[in-house]
């Protein structure tokens, strides 16, 4: 049984397309609710639309994946090859894994008819006449929740045979994964859903919208952007892109977790809030007493930024790290990305050799092993960091750190390889201080045993 706040109010600041029915009071999963609401009124709407002038609405609204990468939805579906005679997938990536992110499963749990309306919209814009929707194992009751709001659309005629008795077949079904967050990555996701182990394959020169699943043309993702299809469809992609701000329109959600007095999520106009909006308005602040002392903006395999860091862009912009619009093409520009949506607040409480080791952690445990750099080496890079934290490390692992970060980047199949290096580097070069100042000979006299500094 699912239970979750209801009556919640949005924050003044916020703009809610697709978290327009979380936490609100009354609002249930079912069906009756979502038609009460305009239900499936988009779905009636693109139906009678041409396909092409679909995929030119989502063109036009600029939508930007919101897994991560932020590349263009309607480009990317656009990428299907013009003379293709074999089936098409589109596999909607419900695999939510990255450390800091937490939007996709409140969508699904609240509000699951958004996300097979947007999906049977968008299949029928590129045509595909099977669907999957690829959960992570960790969200048994979201798939629950799936299923039954997928035979509920059966039973009205949204889904199945002969759709709104247009002529067009679809069918989608839950997919559950077994636990890895290399399945959040697209072709590792399609290679579990063929059955296999999950290694992703090697990108370009072959991408899923040319080679997916069952090397037919697929589309891949997420469960935010697919939801945004709806809205696009309602508004009409020009307006759409009036929302948010030039080449970051729409809405998005930001999922803010850390040291902050309201962590919490919260849907914005792309680019319109500034991270220190998010901070002290959307957050309530810092907690009493405490200072900023580092933020990561994307998920965990962003960059982390230095609270005291200032940021000259080649637009000619001076931002300080409470200046930045939360847009995927600023945080780029400051070095780090917009990624899943994720931001992780850090004040000075916070040991960055402990953040370090936790992220090196996970992802040693994540790696799928596949190439020698990124299994080797984010193991390797765990190890360093273990000793760091306990105090055993001399100062040069530190700098060996780095090196074995430097030395998976940009040398591995897929982006994992950035993914566990990018945080290492941006932590190593941003609290090199703070990070030899625990190893063994900075600490000679000052602590007795190891323990103590993990105490
Ligand atoms: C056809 C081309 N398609 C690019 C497609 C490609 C993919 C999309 C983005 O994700 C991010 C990373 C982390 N022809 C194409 C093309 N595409 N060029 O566009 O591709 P790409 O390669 O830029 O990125 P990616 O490997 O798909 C990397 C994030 O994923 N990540 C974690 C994500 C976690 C979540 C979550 O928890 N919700 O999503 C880990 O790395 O941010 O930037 O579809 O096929 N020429
Ligand atoms: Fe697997 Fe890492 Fe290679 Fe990606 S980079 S294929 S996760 S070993």
């Amino acid at each position: 049984k699912i239970s979750y706040k209801q009556g919640k109010q949005p924050h003044a600041r916020e703009h809610r397309l697709i978290f327009k029915n979380v936490d609100r009071e009354g609002y249930d999963p079912s069906i009756e609710c979502y038609l009460k609401d305009g239900g499936y009124e988009q779905l009636k709407k693109a139906m009678g639309m041409e396909r092409q002038a679909i995929i030119d609405d989502v063109k036009k609204a600029g939508l930007r994946g919101r897994g991560g990468a932020g590349f263009p939805t309607g480009v990317k579906w656009g990428f299907i090859p013009p003379t293709n005679t074999k089936p098409v997938y589109l596999i909607c990536n419900a695999d939510e894994s990255e450390p800091g992110t937490f939007k996709d499963r409140y969508i699904m749990h609240q509000d699951p008819h958004q996300l097979v309306e947007g999906m049977v919209i968008s299949c029928f814009a590129v045509k595909a006449s099977l669907a999957y929707i690829y959960i992570r194992e960790e969200f048994p009751e979201a798939a629950i929740i799936l299923e039954k709001a997928l035979d509920e659309a059966r039973a009205k005629g949204f889904l199945g045979k002969n759709i709104l008795g247009k002529g067009y077949d679809l069918e989608i079904y839950v997919h559950r994964g077994a636990g890895a967050y290399i399945c959040g990555e697209e072709t590792g996701l399609i290679e579990s859903l063929e059955g296999k182990r999950p290694y992703p394959r090697i990108k370009p020169p072959y991408f899923p919208a040319a080679l997916g699943l069952y090397m037919c043309p697929t589309i891949v993702n997420n469960v935010e952007s697919l939801c945004h299809v709806k809205h696009i469809i309602e508004m009409g992609g020009e307006e759409y892109a009036k929302l948010g701000t030039p080449n970051n329109t729409g809405t998005r959600i930001l999922c803010v977790s850390g040291d902050v007095q309201k962590p919490g999520y919260f849907e914005v106009q792309v680019g319109k809030v500034t991270m220190g909006e998010v901070i002290n308005d959307l957050c309530g602040g810092l907690k009493p007493g405490r200072k900023l002392k580092a933020i990561i903006p994307g998920g965990s395999s962003a960059k982390v930024l230095r609270a005291d860091e200032k940021f000259k862009l080649k637009d000619g912009r001076e931002l300080t790290i409470m200046d930045i619009p939360m847009d995927f093409d600023t945080m780029a520009a400051c070095g780090s990305m917009a990624g899943s949506g994720g931001v992780i607040i850090m004040d000075d409480s916070r040991s960055m050799s402990w953040v370090i080791n936790n992220l090196n952690a996970f992802y040693a445990h994540e790696s799928c092993g596949q190439c020698t750099p990124c299994r080797e080496g984010s193991l390797w890079m765990k190890k360093i960091s273990d000793r760091i934290v306990a105090g055993t490390a001399s100062p040069s692992d530190v700098d060996e750190l780095e090196r074995v970060a430097n030395n998976i980047e940009g040398k591995t199949i897929c982006a994992f390889g950035e993914a566990c290096s990018w945080p290492t580097q941006s932590f190593v070069k941003k609290f090199r201080d703070e990070l030899k100042s625990g190893t063994r000979e900075e600490l000679e006299g000052k602590v007795v045993n190891p323990e103590t500094v993990l105490a």
